[in-house]
């Protein structure tokens, strides 16, 4: 294995300083975040939200901040032991918390975390002295909390530090300090106050002492993965080679017998909670198949890749590129989402892609963008870029309300309120959106991705820009040892039309544009300044999905061109949910079917592909909860319902259930359930060609 740590001609991320979203559907959704969602989930975090699950994470580093406080200050002070070691704890009388005790999951910290991340970025984007002075008042509690070790975790700060890190598996405290580390780097690079720097660094060296430099150093390794990546993020804040190491270790002890988390099983028999639903059935670098708990495996991916980039080590490249092949070729849905099951918020076996009952969790659409990310930073190839946008576009998006005050943790393909209360196998299936959530994982999670969401669209090197994402944004670097600024303009996914308006000094550099593995067709023109063809100037070349225009930049415009043709997709037929049924996609959005459009009993509908071949399909600007999107209309047929016939009938003796012809509206599907809750379905009964 190399240990190489690569230089500066390494592929990175532009940051959020480089980049600002200017207008268009992110700069929405990033307003969205930062009007609604930000003050919001503060007041969730301080359990001031009338009729959602309390939240008890301020209340927690209160009480924590207390006991700190008292032992420093009173000699002898013994900290009252909550010694209940459950998962979750709620108060008798939800309103009154006892002051000194632990409330919530185990977890309940990583809320503040992923809130202040989301609020550097956010910071950064639109400075705001008022959200800085809450976020700055916060992170004084959060850091009176420390103890003088460095722990900081509330939950054993409350429970007896006896427990520290002995409970890796459930307990997820590394999963905890990841997300401060995570949260703690954002707010620094965006206010440049290192408080909270300082308290994650005192942390992490804790932390690196107890794993590794110690004199007695523990084995383990995070039952909950996230601070592998996080690691190697403060290292490469930090320049401190040992947070890095530590990220390789727990990477390395991964998996290796004696297994931590318990023995090894069948593995051809299903049991969600066992060792592989923690990915720590085999080495990480012999996996091949995504396994287990969906956030935790592409948490845990998204660091291998990132430790791979670093470390330059080939092995681990090489078991990223299998788990990508082994998500994407079987374990994706259609709308960018994975965990096909409940059982352990799992991934579940190749092509079991429930609809009803995909759990498709919120946080793991958000991990799958991380994994797409470091995945192109190791190698640009516009695979990564397509499957990224589409879990944007899609599951993440649909993570929340328009208005930004209610959220889907499940983002099922097809759903049916009325009959969801008395379906105990789909209980995990909300609809409309919650407010709140006790286990408030996603929301937060949302929050932090949407308000950065720029950094997943660009990468650099010394020479190359790479565009991943088009959005309406302005870019400002350093490419081929001179200033690079780019603005772009366009209105996708409305539309496939990009501009980009370039201005450089250097007299060669590279862009490298995306081209969408799902546009049919597409065109690229360069002009000058006064709108002439400056395009033969330029050196082209396709490769991995992406046009390479190696040039002179000053005052050129490159007009892209793709084509947003709808399309009906059909699944694989090993995909048995989706048999006999197809999906509309347009760029990079996938569409659905709502009761509010098509009325109840969607099972009903059904569509021919010939019909669309013939008809065509049409394109209406409509508005939905006062954003413009593109519906889709097709021909299609409603059968008349048989409830109330015989259950079965023979086919073959009796005429088939009359059928009308009807069109039928598919909208965004991330703009479902924004119009009340009625039904929703992605996949319609088609004949197929
Ligand atoms: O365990 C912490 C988070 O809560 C996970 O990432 C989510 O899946 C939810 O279980
Ligand atoms: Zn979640």
């Amino acid at each position: 294995m190399s240990d190489q740590i690569q230089g500066a001609g390494r592929v990175r991320p532009l940051t959020l300083r480089e980049v600002k979203v200017t207008g268009g559907l992110w700069k929405e959704e990033q307003e969205t975040v930062r009007k609604a969602i930000l003050p919001y989930q503060w007041e969730a975090l301080n359990d001031r939200v009338p009729d959602a699950a309390p939240s008890y994470c301020m209340h927690n580093f209160r009480a924590a901040a207390e006991v700190t406080r008292r032992k420093k200050e009173e000699p002898g002070y013994v900290p009252p032991v909550n010694m209940d070691r459950r998962i979750e704890i709620l108060p008798e009388d939800p309103a009154h918390p006892e002051e000194d005790r632990f409330y919530g999951f185990v977890f309940q910290d990583s809320d503040f975390a992923k809130w202040i991340e989301a609020v550097g970025y956010s910071l950064c984007n639109h400075p705001d002295a008022e959200l800085e002075k809450t976020a700055d008042q916060a992170i004084d509690l959060v850091c009176a909390a420390q103890q003088a070790d460095g722990y900081l975790d509330t939950y054993y700060i409350l429970n007896g530090l006896d427990g520290v890190f002995r409970n890796l598996k459930d307990h997820h405290e590394l999963y905890c300090m990841g997300h401060l580390i995570e949260g703690t780097v954002s707010y620094f690079e965006a206010t440049g106050k290192d408080k909270l720097l300082r308290a994650a660094m005192r942390y992490a060296d804790y932390a690196v002492r107890y794993f590794m430099t110690g004199e007695e150093p523990h084995a383990g390794y995070p039952g909950h993965e996230i601070a592998e990546m996080a690691l190697a993020r403060l290292y490469e804040v930090t320049g401190k080679r040992e947070y890095l190491d530590l990220a390789v270790h727990f990477l390395n002890e991964r998996g290796q017998e004696p297994l931590l988390f318990g023995g090894k099983e069948q593995t051809d028999t299903f049991n969600p909670f066992s060792v592989m639903y923690y990915q720590a059935h085999q080495p990480v670098r012999e996996q091949t198949e995504a396994v287990g708990h969906a956030v935790r495996a592409v948490y845990l991916y998204s660091g291998m890749a990132e430790a791979a980039r670093l470390t330059g080590d080939a092995s681990l490249k090489a078991a990223c590129r299998r788990l990508w092949d082994s998500i994407t070729g079987t374990k994706l849905y259609i709308t960018g989402g994975i965990g096909g099951t409940v059982l352990g918020e799992s991934f579940s076996y190749p092509y079991d892609l429930p609809a009803d009952s995909a759990y498709s969790e919120t946080c793991a659409a958000i991990g799958l963008v991380f994994f797409a990310r470091r995945m192109l930073e190791l190698e640009p190839d516009s695979r990564y870029g397509d499957v990224m946008e589409l879990a944007l576009y899609n599951t993440v998006l649909a993570g929340k309300a328009m208005d930004g005050k209610s959220f889907f943790y499940v983002n099922p393909l097809e759903a049916n309120p009325k009959i969801l209360p008395r379906d105990g196998r789909l209980s995990h299936v909300r609809v409309p959106r919650r407010k709140w959530f006790g286990c408030a994982c996603c929301p937060p999670n949302l929050a932090r991705l949407v308000s950065s969401v720029q950094s997943y669209a660009y990468t650099s090197d010394a020479q190359t820009l790479w565009v991943h994402l088009y959005l309406e944004s302005s870019v400002e670097t350093e490419l081929a040892g001179a200033g690079f600024r780019a603005r772009v303009e366009t209105d996708y996914p409305q539309s496939g039309s990009v501009r980009i308006r370039t201005d450089s000094d250097a007299e060669k550099a590279c862009l490298a544009l995306r081209i969408p593995g799902w546009s049919r067709t597409w065109e690229v023109k360069i002009r000058n300044k006064a709108g002439a063809d400056i395009g033969p100037h330029f050196d082209r070349k396709e490769q991995g999905g992406y046009l390479y225009l190696t040039g002179c930049f000053k005052d050129a415009t490159i007009e892209l061109e793709l084509t947003m043709t709808p399309r009906l997709m059909a699944a694989n037929n090993a995909v048995r949910e989706a048999a006999g049924k197809a999906a509309l996609m347009r760029g990079p959005v996938t569409y659905c079917l709502e009761e509010a459009d098509n009325g109840a009993q969607l099972q009903l509908l059904s569509i021919h592909a010939d019909d669309l071949l013939k008809e065509g399909i049409s394109e209406s600007r409509i508005t939905i909860c006062g954003r413009e999107v593109i519906a889709l209309d097709v021909p299609g047929y409603r059968e008349a319902s048989e409830e109330g016939a015989a259950l079965y009938r023979d086919v073959l003796s009796s005429p088939p259930p009359e059928k009308i012809r009807e069109r039928l509206r598919f909208i965004p599907y991330y703009l479902w359930a924004n119009r009340g809750a009625g039904e929703m379905s992605v996949y319609v009964r088609c004949s197929l060609r």
